[in-house]
């Protein structure tokens, strides 16, 4: 683009750094006290600490497509976790929260966990692949297809799977049996796993650890899990330095502390939880890494810093990793109820917190926002002007954002697993009625599944013990009625 230089000038870099799987309690400027994240705990002390920021969603899938195209996940039908070979589900013409930055001059990356699909259909691995991050808005990319558990493990670096040789050529299946008899799987082959699964995660065996669907060939590009931590920092570290005179936007995906939990060597051992423990205090120094890398190059002061989590926490997510067992006092979803896959509130009210030495005065806020306005908040701040289907359910908060005031939103529609769905609004938080089981009896986690309709009065019970339904029947029926109305509502922009 020929006039990136002079479009941006002054404008600062963006980078959001963005865990998997982390609740509200994890760390320890959120209270933890058996992890220590002193990188994290560091850039909380130089920026905003927000207590009321929610992600849409209490798994991946849909809370990224809505962070990265401003639009709730069920819109999109396609926008539930994905297998490891579903398409791209963001259409390459749909505005973007990269695509709209680069068109303001941004250079743009992408390190870490997609989990978005890839091409359109019966990917074959082995060629360059069409429908990737480069197309819908990053200008580099080097990613996890999708999840840590699930086949293929590899990394794709621009169009091709890094380190693929040609004589090996890549295959992936997901279905119900193994269709490739010369590869061990869990189910089969349970004396092969040093790592053993509790549920699920019964398919192909890749580094001792089997995961969910098959493959075979690739061997030279799989993945070593313990590496997958310095592999993708030394990228983000490599995208920062290569562009110190352009301004940038990183989103950094972090695969911690998703299922298989597996550390590098530095850091098993370092918590008293377990591989779960350890993990967060190894994504703690990825944190680390960017940190000191934007220091060492001038860059912190005009440098925005957004870290968060797409979804709650779990523990037992489906390996015998002993985060169960070790768990002792730690409380991962904080003081909330729930945690991944829950309507109530640990589902997706989250670690947030916004970094801008050169602008931002520390602090804390309870201003309610949610990832899905970062889109629309930061158009704002570098003078986009939003179109009618650009980011529609995006507001602009940014005033909260930068802690210029405390009004954020004033309604948020949140989903639980399997497109269920919730809402908070002001200080209420309501949960229609649901079928299905109220307790998830292989996570362990409530659902906020019940035949009655809940009501939470959040402020005087945060851990949504009391439901107040019964005694307030119009805010349930008022409430129900505006869940309804905005998941049927237009899909343009306010006031356009
Ligand atoms: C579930 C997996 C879980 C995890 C999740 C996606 C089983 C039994 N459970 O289906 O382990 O992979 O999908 O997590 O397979 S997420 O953070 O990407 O949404
Ligand atoms: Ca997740």
């Amino acid at each position: 683009m020929a006039n990136r230089d002079s479009a941006a000038a002054g404008k600062p870099n963006i980078i959001i750094m963005y865990a998997d799987d982390l609740g509200y309690g994890d760390i320890g400027c959120y209270g933890a006290t058996d992890i220590s994240t002193p990188n994290l705990d560091r850039l909380a002390s130089d920026g905003i600490l927000f207590t009321e920021a929610y992600s849409v969603a209490a798994t991946c899938t849909p809370a990224r497509y809505s962070l990265l195209t401003g639009v709730y996940p069920w819109r999109n039908e396609y926008a539930a976790i994905l297998p490891g070979d579903a398409p791209l589900i963001i259409n390459p013409t749909m505005p973007t929260l990269p695509g709209m930055l680069r068109s303001e001059g941004y250079s743009t990356g992408i390190v870490g966990k997609w989990h978005l699909g890839l091409g359109t259909g019966g990917l074959d691995w082995n060629e360059d692949i069409d429908h990737s991050p480069l197309d819908v808005g990053f200008d580099y990319s080097f990613i996890m297809p999708a999840t840590n558990d699930r086949v293929p493990c590899v990394l794709v670096d621009g169009r091709r799977v890094d380190g693929l040789e040609e004589n090996d050529p890549i295959e992936v299946f997901y279905g119900k049996e193994n269709p490739f008899p010369e590869m061990p799987t869990g189910r089969d082959n349970p004396e092969l796993l040093r790592m053993h699964y509790s549920h699920g995660h019964d398919g192909t065996i890749v580094n001792g650890v089997s995961r969910i669907g098959f493959m075979r060939g690739g061997k030279a590009a799989l993945w070593k899990d313990e590496e997958m931590a310095e592999v993708l920092a030394d990228k983000a570290v490599n995208f920062i330095s290569e562009h110190t005179d352009q301004p940038f936007f990183l989103y950094y995906a972090f695969h911690q502390p998703h299922v298989p939990r597996l550390p590098g060597p530095r850091f098993a051992g370092s918590t008293k939880l377990g591989p779960r423990g350890d993990v967060i205090v190894e994504m703690d120094w990825c944190v680390g890494q960017v940190l000191d890398t934007l220091d060492r190059l001038g860059l912190r002061d005009n440098t925005i810093i957004l870290f968060s989590s797409d979804n709650g926490p779990v523990l037992d997510d489906g390996y015998a990793d002993q985060a169960v067992e070790l768990k002792g006092g730690h409380r991962q979803a904080g003081p909330l109820r729930g945690g991944k896959y829950s309507k109530y509130e640990g589902g997706t009210r989250l670690p947030f917190i916004l970094s801008w030495p050169g602008r931002v005065k520390p602090g804390r806020s309870d201003a309610f926002v949610s990832q899905i306005d970062l889109y629309a908040s930061w158009a704002e701040l570098v003078g986009h002007k939003l179109g009618a289907d650009e980011a529609t359910d995006s507001l602009n908060v940014l005033a909260a954002l930068l802690g210029e005031s405390k009004e954020g939103r004033t309604e948020l529609v949140t989903e639980g697993s399997k497109n269920t769905k919730a809402i908070r609004q002001g200080d209420w938080a309501y949960i229609p009625p649901h079928k299905g089981p109220a307790i998830n009896l292989n996570t362990m986690i409530e659902t906020g599944n019940s035949p009655e309709p809940q009501l939470y009065k959040l402020s005087d019970d945060i851990g949504q013990q009391i439901n107040v339904a019964k005694e307030h029947p119009d805010k349930v029926a008022a409430l129900s009625a505006r869940l309804e109305e905005i998941v049927a509502s237009r899909t343009t922009r306010p006031g356009i």
